[in-house]
């Protein structure tokens, strides 16, 4: 039987998955690429971000030697569906369209990891997951605060968690270290929001001697529901992921942030995730099977966190 028409065969989705683990029938995760990029404010390329990472991920390994399996056949195989259509769509309209493709691959019931270019596209997705599951609260692990009230307009990859934070969600800030005065001001103004700078975090010399035994119960005790994980890669050490559209130097290692998606997964569990801002650069494939592994590894961690609770 043909893949139906969407959706993305061996030669080009996630894993290089063949069939049937990459039919949506019996997948039991759906990947969306959207890759939107209008606003990006210093180096360009997210765009191309999406596409990078699936070519990239058809070298990691499938086997996971943490886990003992290989997550993508526990979870009834990954479907990569066809990059969201936008058009000349931006801003609002942008994040309107992703929001509503979002949707009906998450009313699905699949577990939907999306992977858009600059975070902005990532605002479409949250409100998409949070329509289905209103005690979800975002984590965001990122750099940049992204809580200005309005960065070159509305919709930016500067101020994408404010207007997460104005449909009400709570917001969970990991490995932040570049911000502004305004949105200091928004932090200390709303409850909703909990900030985990990455100098308080990831310094050997700060509260936390930088250890993610030390810090990261403190994280998922400020989760106050089922966790919705959105990842900017700049919040990753810019040494770990260096094709990126901001670059910012002190950020999560790649053990760091695999503490934080394992303990989210066995506490409040993840329901759903979207990754953002790689900028390829060219010839350098380093940074986004960096990624393409991360997301596997995640997605092997969600489901080994559902088997406890199910235990
Ligand atoms: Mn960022």
């Amino acid at each position: 039987m043909p893949l139906p028409h969407g959706w993305l065969d061996q030669s080009r989705n996630f894993l290089g998955l063949e069939e049937p683990w990459c039919r949506p029938d019996q997948a039991g995760i759906y990947i969306v690429p959207a890759p939107y990029e209008h606003t990006s404010s210093y180096l360009t390329g997210t765009r191309e971000g999406p596409t990078a990472i699936l070519d990239a991920s058809r070298q990691v390994e499938l086997y996971d030697e943490t886990l003992g399996y290989e997550p993508y056949r526990e979870w009834g195989g990954i479907a990569t569906a066809i990059p969201v259509e936008l058009g000349m769509k931006v801003d609002r309209a942008a994040v309107e369209q992703i929001e509503a493709t979002l949707r009906t691959h998450v009313e699905s019931g699949r577990f939907v990891v999306t992977l858009t270019g600059e975070h902005t596209g990532a605002l479409g997705a949250i409100r998409a997951h949070a329509k289905r599951h209103p005690d979800m609260c975002v984590v965001q692990v990122d750099a940049h605060g992204d809580l200005r009230d309005a960065y070159e307009g509305n919709y930016s990859h500067a101020s994408v968690m404010a207007r997460v934070v104005e449909t009400g969600l709570s917001l969970v800030q990991v490995g932040i270290r570049s911000i502004s005065t305004e949105e200091i001001d928004l932090i200390r103004r709303t409850k909703r929001i909990a900030t985990f700078f990455a100098y308080q975090i990831l310094d050997p010399s700060g509260p936390f001697q930088g250890r993610a035994s030390s810090w990261v119960p403190d994280v998922v005790k400020a989760c106050s529901g089922p966790v919705y994980l959105t990842i900017d890669c700049d919040g990753l050490d810019c040494t770990l992921i260096p094709a990126l559209g901001t670059p910012e130097p002190g950020g999560l290692g790649w053990y760091d942030v695999m503490a934080l998606a394992t303990a989210l997964a066995n506490g409040p569990g993840i329901i759903g995730m979207d990754v953002s801002e790689i900028a390829p650069i060219a010839g350098f494939a380093a940074p986004q099977f960096t990624v393409a592994r991360l997301i596997y590894r995640i997605l092997g961690r969600v489901l080994a966190g559902r088997r406890i609770k199910e235990r």
